[in-house]
């Protein structure tokens, strides 16, 4: 069923001009993208995009990090295209991540890891809304 995700290239993508590469592997997988914008967000919108997150020991951290320079978001749209681009960007713990993904490859860190990408059909609708209104979404085809 063709879905949209919920993409970000991390500041520490950004900060290290990987936004091609990342954004090249998207577009080679067949993943449209119907919405991007640069957004540099504050701590407490950081805090409200990871919510789900704030009784957990990384969080501060986290948020400090999400919020400490710019970042790429984007709406991706595909078929099953949730679970493709978090195949395509490995695990977590970019030491467990599988080779050949974007976490294995680029991540420097648990926490730097270069992209986020939605867990689920619910998570996506509340990320994507959480950047992107309705006029911000071109028909991905
Ligand atoms: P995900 O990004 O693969 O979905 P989540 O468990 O949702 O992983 O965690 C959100 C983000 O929090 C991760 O991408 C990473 O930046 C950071 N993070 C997750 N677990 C840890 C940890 O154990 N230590 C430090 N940072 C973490
Ligand atoms: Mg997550």
């Amino acid at each position: 069923m063709k879905e949209r995700t919920l993409s970000i290239i991390k500041p520490d993508g950004v900060a290290r001009s990987l936004i091609g590469e990342v954004i090249k592997r998207f577009e080679q997988a067949g993943f449209k993208i119907v919405a991007m914008k640069m957004v540099h967000m504050t701590k407490k919108e950081a805090e409200g995009f990871y919510a789900v997150h704030k009784e957990r020991p990384f969080f501060e951290s986290l948020t400090i990090f999400m919020s400490s320079g710019p970042a790429v978001v984007m709406v991706l749209e595909a078929e099953d295209v949730i679970a493709g681009n978090r195949e395509l960007m490995g695990a977590t713990n970019y030491k467990e991540a599988a080779e050949g993904t974007i976490r294995s490859e680029f991540a420097t860190d648990i926490e730097k890891n270069v992209v986020h990408g939605s867990d689920s059909p619910e998570t996506a609708a509340f990320e994507i809304a959480y950047f992107f209104n309705a006029l911000e979404l071109v028909g991905g085809s």
